[in-house]
């Protein structure tokens, strides 16, 4: 099959389901084209993107600027490994470190390694600063988290599909209940080799929980109380998302180990980062960590792009603004309405209740649905369906997309 050969959404479909691994379970809907909010389908129907490849494009698909500087890279210098300097290195390093304020960056390619970066900085400093007694460092994550699909990641999920059949489980890490400030005090008071505490900023894949006013700074407090490092998973928090630069923006809240993936890669090519400062960041030396791709000079120029669009966008505010907008618009609908039971959410990361049973398949039905009316967004777990525009969105394509989202809702009514 030539590669340019143009298929059907039922070719696609079927040739993934032949020679693809079935490690998903795709809405169907064969997409082909991006252009801002906008994607289209191989038959050339048009959609509004909801779900931003998971908060991976939040500066619209195929923002000129990213993309320009992608190619302009891509046709100059790709790849050097890190045996040798290259051009673009630095300047990333130190335009990231200068905008979320930390002495180093350590460049990554996937959000999985950036956590498992996070998770080996974290151990190191334990042993070669903090003290704890070699191979005794824990590590403390919460419940029902998401931080991505390794080994070592999955060891510490509670969700059987992600664990089941994948171990022996690496050891080291305490589970607290999530938003309970209780539980991660005597999670310190009672383990003296605690390392650090590894949370997200909002559970997304949990069905974006947003935790209580004042929780995370109440955290980082216990954590500084303990000497223990507060890391911040903000790989899909991050980069404007949640109305702010960061999501622990809200609380001003600064943490000693900061993680970033997806939209650093202004949903382009594949780009993360682990950020901290000298104290932390040091531990590291030549020979401990690193990637074949990490740093290399396209992934450099993207996420420079990617984060100089965001600024001169405003996206954050724009996704502030709209976020209450959309919001409201969902509460007003919930008045009035018996399938859906609540929304929450902080600036573009929302997420609708479906009100049925966890394990129907009335989410995906609406999904299906919403699909057929224009809107591609997908569930989360069961009932929960996650809201995710980009955040180069107008308000007027937001409310058309709430009438879209209302509309199909209506089907549903009981
Ligand atoms: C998939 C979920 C979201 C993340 C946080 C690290 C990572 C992720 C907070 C790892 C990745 C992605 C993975 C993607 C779907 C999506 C997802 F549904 F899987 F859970 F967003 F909620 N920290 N989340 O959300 O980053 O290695 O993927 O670059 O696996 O299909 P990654």
């Amino acid at each position: 099959m030539a590669v340019l050969e143009h298929l059907t959404s039922q070719e696609a479909i079927d040739l993934e389901n032949k020679y693809g691994a079935h490690n998903y379970h795709p809405l169907p809907v064969v997409l082909s084209k991006g252009e801002g909010v906008h994607v289209w389908d191989v038959e050339g129907k048009k959609y509004y993107d909801f779900l931003s490849a998971y908060s991976a494009v939040n500066q619209g698909h195929c923002h000129p600027k990213i993309v320009g500087a992608m190619t302009s890279q891509a046709q100059t210098l790709t790849l050097t490994s890190r045996a040798f300097y290259n051009d673009m290195l630095g300047k990333f390093e130190k335009y990231a470190s200068e905008t979320f304020n930390y002495d180093k960056l350590l460049p990554m390619n996937t959000g999985a390694e950036a956590v498992e970066t996070a998770l080996k900085l974290c151990r190191k400093w334990a042993y070669e600063v903090k003290g704890i007694e070699e191979n005794e460092a824990e590590i403390i994550v919460c419940e029902n988290n998401f931080h991505g699909r390794t080994t070592t990641i999955i060891s510490f999920s509670n969700d059987p599909v992600a664990r089941k059949n994948f171990g022996p489980y690496t050891k080291g890490f305490i589970k607290i209940e999530y938003d309970n400030l209780q539980a991660l005090e005597e999670a310190l008071n009672s383990n003296k080799n605690v390392a650090g505490f590894l949370v997200e900023p909002i559970q997304g894949e949990a069905g974006v929980y947003v935790p209580s006013e004042g929780y995370l700074t109440a955290a980082k407090a216990l954590c500084e109380k303990h000497n223990v490092l507060f890391i911040a998973d903000e790989v899909q928090t991050g980069i404007a998302r949640t109305g702010k630069m960061l999501a622990i923006d809200h609380e001003n809240v600064k943490a000693d180990i900061l993680i970033l993936g997806k939209a650093l890669s202004g949903g382009a090519y594949p780009v993360s980062a682990v950020l901290a400062n000298n104290a932390i960041m040091n531990v590291i030396k030549p020979g401990n960590h690193g990637s074949t791709f990490g740093g290399n000079p396209v992934a450099a120029a993207v996420a420079m792009a990617a984060l100089q669009v965001i600024k001169d966008e405003n996206l954050a505010e724009n996704a502030q603004n709209l976020g209450e907008v959309f919001r409201a618009e969902m509460t007003k609908f919930i008045e009035t309405s018996n399938i859906v039971s609540k929304v929450r959410g902080k600036g573009l990361l929302n997420a609708i209740l479906i009100n049925d049973s966890e394990d129907s398949d009335t989410a995906w039905n609406i999904c299906l649905a919403l699909r057929d009316n224009g809107l591609l967004a997908k569930p989360t777990h069961g009932n929960i369906i996650r809201f995710a525009p980009p955040l180069v969105m107008t308000k007027e394509q937001l409310l058309d997309c709430v009438s879209i989202i209302t509309k199909t809702l209506k089907q549903f009514e009981k």
